[in-house]
């Protein structure tokens, strides 16, 4: 041990640490300074960034040893003045600069360091020392991080007040559609919002810390786990394996779909017979502290006989391949795809047929919060599950019965969550809480390390993918035959769904009469699929994205106006056969057009021999629900102080679920008059507030915000006195009214047929890409240098959310398009070794344009907007790589050694 004074936020304070514990966990477990986050542990993402003497430092990776006496460091929480929020502060909540809020401190305090030294930086110099000090948000496309702090700046200077940095009411008092800052963010940017590891830290003394012991093969039986040596270690108070699991031992993928092939319950809590993928729970050490509970995880003795390991679709499809879970067929559901005539004969006759095989990869979420959550039982026996869920009430129907308890004493809430991106879609962890938890009859924790977040959470599931198209001689689609196998690991749950997904969007967008295709899910040994932002959606539309240049090429013809040329218009059907809900795809490419052909002209002027420059375009649709009549619920109750409260569970990510609710809430009451601090938000606790669906597929906005809508309208009328206006509580409670109301929504929506026929979805929302690349040509290294956005997600809720939702996504497109992988266990294992975008792989020029065609569907007019960022901006990226040199990468990503070989010599 060593014993240290130090100044931490002005206050003279003495340590004792253990000189190789880093400082972040001195912070944060010693001081109780939970501000400063742990994201990698590793030195990549500058989540836990303090200041020591001055200079911005990722305190994970500086250990107490290196920390001098009398060191000054100054963390989060002593960044504000004593009057209020740092400019830095209020700034951030101006910009929506924090989404999820978990890279917020860090940002915050390094961007303090800059201005300690440079109050006026210029925008490229903060750029500069974000990606110096490798400060990674994986939320916001770092835009609004930006302009968050060059607005701070010039309040720091003086030349703008800080109350310029403050939300001001509009005059008619309306915040629909407007900027008001997310009900979380000042909680996020001072750092008091605690995540699941803050509140981890905060339980009860008794609290038992959990380490998983994990296969490190990707396909084994299991001979024998000896827990004997790992069970007498210190502090260990129990090891808990397959055999101490009261209910079933698996989480059910709750199918639907009556053609799959398995039965849903193929993925076990604690695996007891085999191992399916690298990094399968086998056994859980519960223990005092952390430290133990590692310590003696490494103590667990595990005899595996090693299988075959098939890691990809093809691998696990051939005829040879063993059955991954006996008794099932490796190729577990089939998707037909059948619309309109018969294709072969069209292909036959058609003046223009253009095919490709495309593949789009295994995309890893990378938030900047690892897995993380606790569990406790109450008095009356409840068990209580904390976690990232976004789908609380579908987690705690896919694990009860595997944990062996009643559905109504499982009680799951949301912490508050630092990014899913829709890995969290999937349980993760929750069941292995809930099993540690009644083993042990003790509250407990879990923390995953960014190791484990890689490489035992879901991943985006890869497709591959053959297309084809067949066109009259002007380019006009006649039709479309398309192939597609899905990946998707060794659990099934959802992977049904997911192979619908390529019938639904491969040539969306396009008017096509005669479709014919099939898709197929695959069970493999690689990392289990997932939901990831987009859903099938950014696998399927690379392919007909890049195809359609393809045949733009071949035609002569520019690549904007074929798509011009085929979109939906009146008339059109969608793959599905489904009559769009709007067609405002003609009048996007008209706001496209004079931007894109200024971007063809700058292009063409400025590439050079070692510089190429070229555009790129695609369309990017998506559905915003689950699949047929997606339900919602909410609640509104009128409060005693006449304030309303609003009930849901729409889970929050990080996308602002609590803006959508109190912007919907508000307009919904607006005849009401109430301030926005009078709606009451009690949200994703399923013993407090109703089943509103998961947040997954962009469905929140519409389905729960028409929920939303309709428990207020009902509240209003239930309100509105013979005479006009309103009752008070006081005066409903007289007439013997009730106060709180059921909103229901269901979408007017159908199922999609075994053919691929029908109307999925009530709302979609619709963009047009554009990218603009620089490819150096002695290298193949890409640069994405612009992109733009043409979105119609229908009426907008909150702007502020809206831009931060589209540059995020974005910046994931760029990642899928150029660096991003986990194919590589080993190689792709960390932030960096998985090639996540730091803020200069991101253009500071991103521009977005608006065209808001109301959805009689959504609340408002509103569509979703969640997904389609991360739609196809890759295809644009792709097809710009190609108009810059003309490499034609159909195989994501494109790496620089992949660019430079597919350039033509
Ligand atoms: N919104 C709006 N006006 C509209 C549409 C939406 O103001 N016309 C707002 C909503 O109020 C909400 C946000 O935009 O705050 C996203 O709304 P919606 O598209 O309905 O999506 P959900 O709320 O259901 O969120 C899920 C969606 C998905 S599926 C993934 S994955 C995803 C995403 O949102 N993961 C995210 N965005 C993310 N953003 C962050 N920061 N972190 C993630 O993990
Ligand atoms: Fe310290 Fe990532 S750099 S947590
Ligand atoms: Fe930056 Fe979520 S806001 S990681």
């Amino acid at each position: 041990m060593l014993k240290k004074k130090l100044i931490i936020n002005q206050k003279p304070t003495e340590v004792i640490a253990n000189p190789k514990t880093p400082l972040v966990n001195v912070l944060r477990e010693q001081l109780l300074l939970t501000g400063t986050k742990i994201g990698c542990g590793q030195g990549q993402c500058g989540c836990c960034s303090v200041l020591m003497d001055g200079k911005v430092v990722r305190s994970c990776v500086t250990k107490m040893d290196k920390v001098s006496d009398m060191a000054d460091i100054t963390t989060i929480e002593g960044i504000a003045h004593e009057d209020g929020p740092h400019p830095l502060q209020s700034s951030w909540m101006k910009h929506g600069a924090a989404q999820c809020g978990y890279c917020s401190p860090g940002f915050i305090v390094s961007a303090k360091g800059l201005l300690d030294q440079n109050d006026n930086p210029s925008r490229e110099e903060v750029r500069d020392w974000f990606q110096k000090h490798r400060n990674a948000c994986r939320c916001t496309g770092y835009k609004p991080i930006v302009d968050a702090v060059i607005e701070a700046a010039k309040v720091v200077r003086g030349e703008e007040a800080a109350s310029d940095l403050e939300y001001k009411l509009p005059d008619d008092g309306v915040i629909w559609g407007g900027e008001i800052p997310r009900p979380s963010a000042l909680a996020k940017a001072n750092g008091t919002c605690d995540y699941g590891a803050d509140s981890s830290l905060k339980l009860p003394p008794d609290a038992l810390s959990l380490a998983l012991v994990q296969a490190e093969v990707s396909h084994a039986n299991i001979l024998a786990i000896d827990t004997s040596e790992a069970e007498a270690m210190p502090g260990v108070q129990k090891v808990v394996t397959a055999k101490d699991v009261k209910g079933k031992n698996r989480i059910t993928g709750l199918i639907t779909f009556p053609d799959n092939k398995g039965d849903g319950w193929d993925r076990p809590i604690l695996c007891e017979e085999k191992v399916f993928q690298y990094g399968d729970a086998l056994a859980i050490v519960c223990a005092d502290t952390r430290d133990q509970a590692l310590a003696a995880a490494e103590k667990v003795k595990v005899e595996l006989e090693e299988l075959p390991a098939y890691m990809s679709a093809p691998e696990a499809m051939a005829e040879d391949a063993m059955e991954i879970h006996p008794g099932t067929p490796n190729i577990y559901y089939e998707q037909n795809l059948a619309k309109g005539e018969d294709t072969a004969p069209i292909f036959d006759n058609a003046a223009n047929v253009i095919e490709g095989d495309f593949y789009v990869g295994r995309q890893p979420h990378m938030p900047m919060e690892p897995d993380v959550g606790f569990a406790y039982q109450d008095g009356d026996g409840k068990l209580h599950i904390h976690s990232k869920s976004i789908g609380l009430h579908l987690h705690q129907a896919m694990i009860a019965p595997g944990i062996g308890v009643e559905l109504e004493d499982l009680i799951m809430v949301q912490s508050m969550a630092g990014g899913t991106f829709g890995y969290k879609f999937s349980p993760t962890m929750e069941a292995l809480l809930g099993v540690a938890c009644l083993a042990t009859g003790k509250p407990v924790s879990l923390l995953y390390s960014y190791r484990q977040q890689m490489t035992y959470t879901g991943k985006r599931s890869p497709f591959f993918m053959k297309v084809r198209f067949a066109s009259d001689e002007n380019g006009k689609l006649l039709a479309m035959e398309s192939d597609w196998s899905v990946d998707h690991g060794p659990y099934s749950e959802f992977g049904d769904l997911l192979t619908l997904r390529g019938a639904q969007f491969i040539g969306a967008g396009y008017d096509i009469p005669a479709i014919r295709g099939k898709g197929r899910t695959v069970c493999t040994n690689h990392a289990w699929g997932s939901a990831f932002r987009g859903y099938g959606a950014p696998q399927s539309e690379f392919a007909s994205e890049v195809l359609m240049d393809e045949l733009a090429e071949k035609l002569g013809q520019d690549p904007l106006e074929l798509r011009y040329q085929n979109v939906y218009r009146k008339g059109s059907t969608t793959p599905t056969g489904q009559e769009p809900e709007v067609y405002s795809l003609p009048e996007m490419v008209d706001k496209l057009r004079p931007k894109y052909q200024d971007a063809l002209k700058n292009a063409k002027e400025n590439s050079t021999e070692d510089v190429k420059r070229g555009v790129g375009v695609s369309i990017g649709i998506y559905g915003c629900g689950l699949d047929g009549p997606d339900a919602s619920e909410a609640w509104a109750e009128l409060m005693p102080d006449n304030t309303v409260t609003i009930y849901s569970c729409w889970e929050d990510h990080g996308q602002g679920a609590d803006a959508g609710v109190l912007g919907t809430a508000h307009q919904a009451l607006r005849p009401l008059n109430l301030a926005p601090e009078q709606i009451n938000l009690v949200m994703n606790d399923t013993s407090r507030a109703p089943n509103s669906g998961p947040a997954g597929g962009s469905r929140s906005q519409v389905m729960t915000g028409k929920a939303i809508q309709v428990a207020c309208e009902k509240l209003l009328e239930a309100m509105a006195k013979p005479e006009g206006g309103y009752r008070s509580y006081e005066e409903m409670q007289k007439a013997g009214l009730e106060v709180k109301i059921t909103g229901q929504w269901t979408a007017p929506a159908t199922n999609c047929d075994e053919n691929g026929q029908g109307s999925p979805f009530s709302v979609y929302m619709y963009g047009i890409f554009m990218a603009e690349v620089a490819v150096e040509t002695a290298t193949g290294k890409t640069t994405v240098e612009k992109m733009t956005l043409v979105a119609d997600v229908g009426k907008i809720n909150n702007k502020l959310v809206v831009d931060g939702q589209i540059y995020g996504g974005l910046a994931q497109g760029i990642g899928l398009a150029l660096t991003e992988d986990f194919e590589d266990i080993k190689k792709h294992s960390t932030l960096m070794g998985a090639g996540l975008p730091y803020i200069k792989d991101i253009p500071d020029d991103m521009e977005i344009i608006y065209v808001e065609t109301p959805r009689k569907d959504g609340p408002f007019g509103a569509a979703g907007v969640g997904e389609l960022p991360l739609t196809s901006p890759h295809a644009s990226i792709s097809n710009a790589i190609y108009n810059a040199c003309g490499a034609r990468i159909k195989r994501l990503p494109a790496r620089p050694e992949k660019v430079l070989a597919a350039m033509p010599k």
